[in-house]
This record gives structure tokens, C-alpha cells and sequence, in this order.
């Protein structure tokens, strides 16, 4: 009999109930996060919380993903036969230069498919260079990231212009709505200070890499999973065999990309760099930072965020670089050592195209 008085008392009381559950449920939420992959605790409540007992007893470890290779047929790697002998393909704090001929896409696309990666692409198209974006997007669906969550981030003053390419599942062009700027060279460096807003307030929550490119530009060879890791660099196509000495980095001591003559490793292109959204978002800020110091003092880098970007990996090393087979000018012929041309420049007239 108290049984039914107790079910009769919780049955008239079921609003008050099913609101409490929902408390609990909304209290849970804020507990917890989700990581992406699974939900774990974190986030508001413990944010103001000490997480040292979490992490002295180690539980956190017991969500780590495991990444187990299956039974693979490749080569094996031989210590006394380089694939390549005729470039360099490791930097003296151990990045690796990526070269056709050093990586395996198969071990590579196991490891990051099973991380189940997300990534970012990242290209402005500014006034007249939307007329880029078209061939642009139809060769990176046939060669960027294949197989891979990819999503397009368009940078532009003209939403209207952005063309419907046909995309593969799981990839989506995003339009970023931005202004334009009169100067060519304004527009140029504005991107480094969008990247790093974009990247706090909409790239951390949708993808795990950004890539970040020009648009004037096609993919004609595979780009894939092999470029990604913290932060990384391409070689310029007009530098990478050339001295420090004779590199274009900003010379003027009162800039903020100074660099001088005896200092540098490698002239990079400000038209492919990269990394996770957190290396990107510190990349980017740091070098929009320096760009408005230079502007409050009257000065403007030679080469504007390509001069800044310099400077940045010199002091914060890459820690993958690569080769100019990710970003190639036809102009330039094709040298014995560049085995693919994965990424090339699309002729233009730059008096035509720019500030218009
Ligand atoms: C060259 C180099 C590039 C970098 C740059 C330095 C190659 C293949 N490219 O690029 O790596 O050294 O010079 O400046 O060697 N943009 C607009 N609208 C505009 C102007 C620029 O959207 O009106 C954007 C667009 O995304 C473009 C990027 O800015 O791809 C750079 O444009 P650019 O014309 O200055 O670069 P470009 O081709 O001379």
C-alpha cells in the first residue's frame, strides 16, 4: 500500500520530475564535451575546476585513440638506399622535407583515416580573382585531400560570384563574406589578420587542419594527408636553391619581418602554409600583429605577409616543410629534381588582375 501512495505522489508530481531530469541532462552537458570523437569531461565546469586529480590518476589516457595499422604490403624501407639522394629531406631540427619518392600514401591515408581528420582549405578571392575560383575547386575535388572531410573556406567580397562546383560527400564550399581592401598589397596582407579571426571563432569547431593558398592557382597532382602536421612551410619556387644571402627577406632593420644577411634556412612562399588551427591561429595573429606594428611605423615589408610569414618560421620552425612541387610556376621550366608538379600557378596578367 505505501508502494501505490508513493507512485500516486511521484505520478502527480511528473512535470517536476521530467524538469529535473532535463536539469540534470543540461547540468551533465556543460560537464561535459565533446571531444570530436567522444565525449569526455571538461570544459565550463572544470575549466575552473583544478584538473590535476584527473590527470594524476591518468583516466584521460583511457579515451586516447589507438591507431593500429592492418597487415600492409609496401616496400620496406632500407637504411643503406635513400629514396632520394639529390634533394634534402630533413632539416637540421628534424622536420622532413616532403618529396615525391619519400612517403607512402597508403601507410599515411591508414594513419590519418583512422584519426578520421578534418581539414580546412582557406583561399581569398578578392575583386577580380573570383574568375580563379572555378578551375580552382574542379582540380582540388580531383586531387586535394581525396577521400578526406574537406571544407572550402571562401574569403570574398562577392558571395554571388563564388561558381557551384560539384562536390564529393563530406566536402562543402563555405562562403566567408569579407571586404575588400584598394590596395593589391592590402589585400594580400589582410588575409593573415581574417585567417586568425576565422580561425577562433568558426575553424576550431569544424575542422582539425587549415590550409592556407592562393587561388590563382590549380592542383594537377596528388596533395594529400602527407602535407599535414602542426605548422608547415612551402619552399618559394624561385628560392629553394638559393643562398640566405640572396633570399628577398625584409632587409630594413625598423620592420618587424627584419631578418639579416647571415640569418635564414629557406625562402618561403606566402602562397601555401599551414598546420593545425591552433598553429595557424598563433601563425596568423602573430604576423597581422607585426603587419599593423610596421604600419603604425610608417613601414611596409617588401614581400607584405610573404616577408612577415619569413620571419615567423624562422623564429617558430616548421615542423614539416614543403618541397616546391606544392607550388610551382610553369615559368620556371621543370628541373630534373622536381618529379611532380602538384600545385601550379595559373598564368595571369598581374596589371589586368589586380586592383580591379
Ligand atoms: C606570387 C607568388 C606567391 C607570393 C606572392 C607575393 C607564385 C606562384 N606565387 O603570387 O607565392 O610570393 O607573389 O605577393 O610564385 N588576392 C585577391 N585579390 C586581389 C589580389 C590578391 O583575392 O586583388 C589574393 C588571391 O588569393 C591571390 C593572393 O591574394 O592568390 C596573392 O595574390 P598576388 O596576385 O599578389 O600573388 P602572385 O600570384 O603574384
Amino acid at each position: 500500500m505505501c508502494a501505490d501512495k508513493w507512485i500516486n505522489e511521484l505520478w502527480k508530481r511528473k512535470h517536476h520530475i521530467f524538469i529535473l531530469i532535463i536539469l540534470l541532462f543540461v547540468f551533465w552537458l556543460s560537464w561535459h564535451t565533446y571531444s570530436g570523437r567522444m565525449w569526455i569531461p571538461s570544459l565550463s565546469f572544470y575549466c575552473s575546476l583544478n584538473f590535476d586529480h584527473v590527470r594524476k590518476d591518468g583516466s584521460y589516457l583511457d579515451h586516447l585513440l589507438e591507431i593500429r595499422l592492418p597487415r600492409m604490403n609496401y616496400s620496406q624501407p632500407n637504411i643503406m638506399n635513400p629514396p632520394r639522394t639529390d634533394v634534402l629531406v630533413m632539416t637540421p631540427w628534424f622536420a622532413p622535407i616532403i618529396w615525391d619518392g619519400t612517403f607512402s600514401t597508403d601507410i599515411l591515408n591508414q594513419q590519418f583515416k583512422q584519426r578520421d581528420v578534418r581539414v580546412g582549405l582557406t583561399l581569398f578571392a578578392i575583386k577580380k580573382y573570383v574568375v580563379f575560383l572555378q578551375l580552382f575547386l574542379e582540380t582540388a575535388e580531383k586531387f586535394f585531400m581525396v577521400g578526406y572531410k574537406v571544407n572550402y573556406y571562401v574569403l570574398t567580397d562577392r558571395p554571388e560570384a563564388v561558381p557551384n562546383v560539384t562536390l564529393k560527400e563530406g566536402r562543402s564550399v563555405v562562403v566567408l563574406k569579407t571586404q575588400s581592401n584598394a590596395r593589391w598589397q592590402d589585400i594580400s596582407m589582410r588575409r593573415m589578420e581574417m585567417i586568425s579571426l576565422f580561425a577562433k571563432k568558426q575553424f576550431i569547431g569544424e575542422v582539425d587542419y587549415i590550409v592556407c593558398v592562393d587561388v590563382d592557382m590549380k592542383f594537377s597532382d596528388h596533395v594529400g594527408v602527407e602535407i599535414l602536421s602542426d605548422v608547415f612551410g612551402t619552399l618559394h619556387p624561385g628560392f629553394y636553391k638559393g643562398q640566405r644571402q640572396r633570399f628577398t627577406y625584409e632587409r630594413r632593420s625598423e620592420s618587424q619581418a627584419y631578418i639579416a644577411s647571415d640569418e635564414g634556412d629557406f625562402y618561403y612562399a606566402g602562397g601555401f602554409f599551414g598546420g593545425t588551427v591552433e598553429e595557424v591561429y598563433k601563425l596568423t595573429n602573430h604576423c597581422s600583429h607585426a603587419i599593423l606594428t610596421d604600419k603604425a611605423n610608417g613601414i611596409e615589408a617588401i614581400w607584405h605577409d610573404e616577408s612577415h610569414l619569413n620571419k615567423y618560421l624562422l623564429t617558430h620552425k616548421p615542423t614539416k616543410i614543403l618541397s616546391p612541387e606544392y607550388l610551382w610556376d610553369n615559368n620556371m621550366g621543370v628541373p630534373e629534381i622536381l618529379k611532380k608538379r602538384r600545385f601550379v600557378a595559373v598564368p595571369k596578367n598581374h596589371n589586368q588582375i589586380r586592383n580591379k
